[in-house]
């Protein structure tokens, strides 16, 4: 029953007049929706989307190394409250429970994403077997239950051993990342046909690198620019590496990507809304393309030059079999002095909404319609095969309420958000999939546990899961 039918039936209801067996039969608070699963195509993936330091816990157990997020977290003043990771939803040891409610709410895809240094703890050399025990019964479990693992190899948790020696900034990472994704690919092959080499390369970057604000905690634009070129070499070895090893595998990479207006047409916004659109939308996605880095509208960009070495610009490239998007809010650009080099920074979400419900918990702009644009974006480049938005999801301030959390403002978001991806898949885009951020509420890196991005509630003192209505209204969609 659809949003329309609803209403009527219940302004039927509120007549006085009988109310149809099926609207009783529905139960109201997760019937919202303006569309089916079946308006999305019989092929199309529904799923959730997970990172290991978010959920998992048990940051030092049977044999995991440290890594980055361990370390960051573990210095005062990083992160909200000082909370850190070292627990979490303790998804370490209860993944079997997780996945049953995962099965519950009727989404069959779960993606995760693999610690590295929980399976070679310095980053290189030695493997920890109970560590690559551990994701076989995570897979296990979802191969039991009807449910497809969808593997994320890289979701911003370094081994420190290796950010010790400079991280991504040190070109000696292409090497051990290689092995890494050798190993990983060995190992679960077999079992697991749908892969990401990385998370929001952008993020771990732009975040881990240049401001500072995520691990390791670096300011410095030298390391950034390193941090980048290799990354974006890394990309293309991860997919060559895994379409050798998987080679009846589905082999992708995801990136944060926002619509990104200027402020006004005045020449100096939309110019600078050009340099940020390189920066935060293209900067990752086209040199897998084969269109190198974005100079064109960030002239700045071209000192990357100065960083690769001959025969690079070929080892960019790799044809992924599909693209994944993760959009969350719009960006409008203006002129800015600060940050220098860039020049243009971006107008607070808030002087752009009319009151705060536009607003989630991230302080975040509800913007559907910027998911559609994003996904046109992708779309409309040569050699993007199919697109899979693998991460779209809201945080608001949620509370358990005899036993239930009535997240309206969550399914209204979804609601408004699946109907502009079904609207680029009915203008004939290939988008294929939709994962929602996140199966649970789960540890926000520098924001720590205050937003609750989780379609499950998680009460930190008791690791009580509640299904919330969002969940509810994804099993009945
Ligand atoms: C990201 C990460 C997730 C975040 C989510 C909400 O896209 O930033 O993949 O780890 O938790 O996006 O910020």
């Amino acid at each position: 029953m659809n949003r329309r039918e609803l209403l009527k039936q219940m302004a039927i209801g509120a007549a006085g007049l009988s109310i149809s067996p099926q609207l009783m039969a529905t139960n109201s608070r997760f019937s919202f929706r303006d569309f089916s699963k079946t308006d999305f195509g019989a092929d199309f993936k529904w799923g959730v989307a997970t990172a290991a330091y978010q959920i998992e816990g048990a940051w030092n157990t049977d044999g995991k190394g440290e890594s980055v997020w361990d370390r960051f977290t573990h210095k005062k003043g990083k992160i909200h409250n000082n909370e850190n990771g070292d627990i979490a939803c303790d998804f370490y040891h209860r993944y079997n429970d997780d996945i049953d409610l995962l099965k519950q709410i009727n989404l069959n895809v779960f993606r995760f994403s693999i610690s590295w240094s929980r399976i070679i703890p310095q980053g290189r050399g030695s493997v920890n077997q109970k560590g690559i025990d551990f994701y076989h019964r995570v897979i296990d479990a979802c191969l039991e239950r009807g449910i497809e693992p969808w593997i994320t190899l890289y979701h911003w948790d370094l081994p420190q051993a290796l950010e010790d020696k400079g991280g991504w900034a040190n070109r000696d990472i292409i090497a051990h990342f290689s092995e890494y994704v050798y190993i990983v690919a060995k190992e679960y092959g077999t079992k697991v046909k749908h892969w990401m080499v990385f998370n929001e390369p952008m993020a771990f970057t732009g975040l881990g690198y240049l401001a500072g604000l995520h691990a390791p905690g670096k300011k410095n634009i030298g390391l950034f620019k390193k941090a980048v070129h290799h990354t974006v070499v890394c990309q293309a070895e991860g997919g060559r590496i895994l379409r050798e090893i998987v080679p009846d595998g589905e082999i992708g990479t995801t990136f944060s990507l926002s619509a990104i207006h200027p402020k006004t047409q005045q020449k100096k916004h939309v110019e600078a809304a050009r340099r940020m659109d390189a920066m935060f939308n293209r900067l990752f996605i086209e040199p897998c393309l084969g269109l190198g880095y974005p100079s064109d509208a960030f002239p700045y960009l071209r000192t990357l030059d100065k960083i690769m070495l001959p025969g690079d610009e070929e080892k960019m490239k790799f044809d992924f079999d599909f693209h994944g998007v993760q959009n969350y809010f719009r960006i409008v650009s203006q002129f800015s002095l600060f940050p220098p080099m860039m020049w243009a920074n971006q107008v607070k979400p808030k002087k752009l909404v009319n009151d705060k419900s536009e607003l989630t918990d991230m302080g975040w702009e509800v913007y559907p319609e910027g998911i559609y644009e994003v996904i046109a974006k992708v779309a409309a480049y040569k050699g993007v095969k199919k697109i899979i938005v693998t991460e779209n999801g809201a945080a608001f301030p949620d509370v358990v309420i005899d036993g239930q959390v009535h997240d309206h403002q969550r399914i209204d978001f979804f609601n408004k958000y699946l109907n502009q991806v079904l609207r680029a898949k009915k203008e004939g885009m290939p988008v294929e999939g939709y994962f929602v951020w996140s199966l649970m509420d789960n540890f926000e890196w520098a924001e720590g546990f205050k937003p609750r991005f989780g379609l499950i509630h998680v009460d930190y003192n008791t690791q009580k899961r509640t299904i919330k209505d969002s969940g509810y209204w994804f099993r009945d969609l």
